[in-house]
């Protein structure tokens, strides 16, 4: 889990990569943390995938609070994209997937069928930061690990395309980039749902994060999880984690209280929960 050191030249590396098997794809599915929808883009996305249709993907919708993946789906279809939300992990709504690549694309396989193609073909590749899912959504919408060979001289040469299904083609490989982890806030959301490996972040600000979060957007949660009453979780932050430490039997140990409020939100002991909405300025 986020073990992958980002300095500059990985950076271009990753960069260049990623455009290299742009060229071979007619789309992009880009997977993204439905928790932390923007937080977990890459935020040169925009200007690498360029003009390629696209389907934006969240992922980990199981963990995500409903309202706020369906504001999510509807920002990112009034930026034009194609967006659908999904659990990878338990494969729910995966097949929806080849169905909507075919949608965004009907125009290229009716160009196809005019040129008397009788499959007409569709070639995407999955982007995205680690962690958010990438592998997972491959493996489960892959139906067949037969690789659709890559007839076209030099560039495809290595490439291996896996079928989800007669129509839709993936590449075997995701291709990963960095995360915004330069903002403070962006790494903190990052760190909470486990994006980003937690030694980049203090695991006491991490939870105070958390728990600030949890107070404002779910104290229920909070009350019936840690059995606080109703004076202690309308404490200010710092002070509720002291009295949680105590709680745990952690004693003064509020690092170690911290730690456990960001485990139990990634194990979603919480309740789901997404950490931004759309503001409208956010490409
Ligand atoms: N709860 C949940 N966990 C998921 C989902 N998709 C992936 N994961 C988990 O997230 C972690 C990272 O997934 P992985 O596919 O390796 O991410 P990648 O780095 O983007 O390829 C793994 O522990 C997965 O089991 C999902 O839809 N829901
Ligand atoms: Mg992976």
């Amino acid at each position: 889990m986020g073990t992958i050191q980002w300095f500059p030249g990985h950076m271009a590396k990753a960069r260049n990569q990623v455009q290299e098997k742009l060229k071979l794809v007619d789309l992009v599915l880009e997977v993204v943390d439905a928790r932390v929808p923007e937080a977990s883009r890459n935020p040169m996305m925009n200007e690498i995938v360029g003009a390629k249709p696209r389907i934006m993907v969240l992922n980990k919708k199981d963990l995500a609070d409903p309202a706020k993946t369906a504001q999510w789906i509807d920002y990112y279809r009034s930026l034009g994209y194609e967006a659908i939300a999904i659990d990878a992990q338990h494969a729910k709504r995966l097949n929806q997937i080849p169905a909507l690549a075919k949608q965004l694309m009907a125009a290229k396989l009716a160009k196809q069928k005019a040129r008397g193609i009788r499959n007409p073909s569709l070639r995407a590749m999955c982007i995205g930061i680690p962690n958010v899912g990438k592998s997972t959504v491959l493996n489960r919408l892959i139906k067949k690990n037969v690789a659709v060979t890559g007839n076209r001289p030099g560039v495809t040469k290595n490439q291996q395309w896996l079928k989800t299904d007669e129509t839709l083609s993936l590449l075997d490989t995701p291709g990963i980039l960095w995360p915004k982890f330069d903002d403070e806030t962006i790494g903190m959301k990052l760190a909470l749902t486990g994006a980003i490996a937690d030694s980049v972040f203090q695991e006491d600000t991490v939870g105070l994060y958390g728990l600030q979060f949890f107070q404002q957007e779910a104290p229920d949660k909070l009350r019936f999880l840690y059995h606080l009453n109703a004076d202690e979780v309308t404490l200010p932050a710092h002070e509720l984690m002291v009295v949680l430490a105590g709680k745990m039997g952690f004693g003064d140990n509020y690092n170690r209280a911290a730690e456990r409020i960001i485990f139990d939100a990634r194990q979603g002991k919480l309740g789901p929960f997404t950490l931004e909405v759309p503001d409208g300025d956010a490409e």
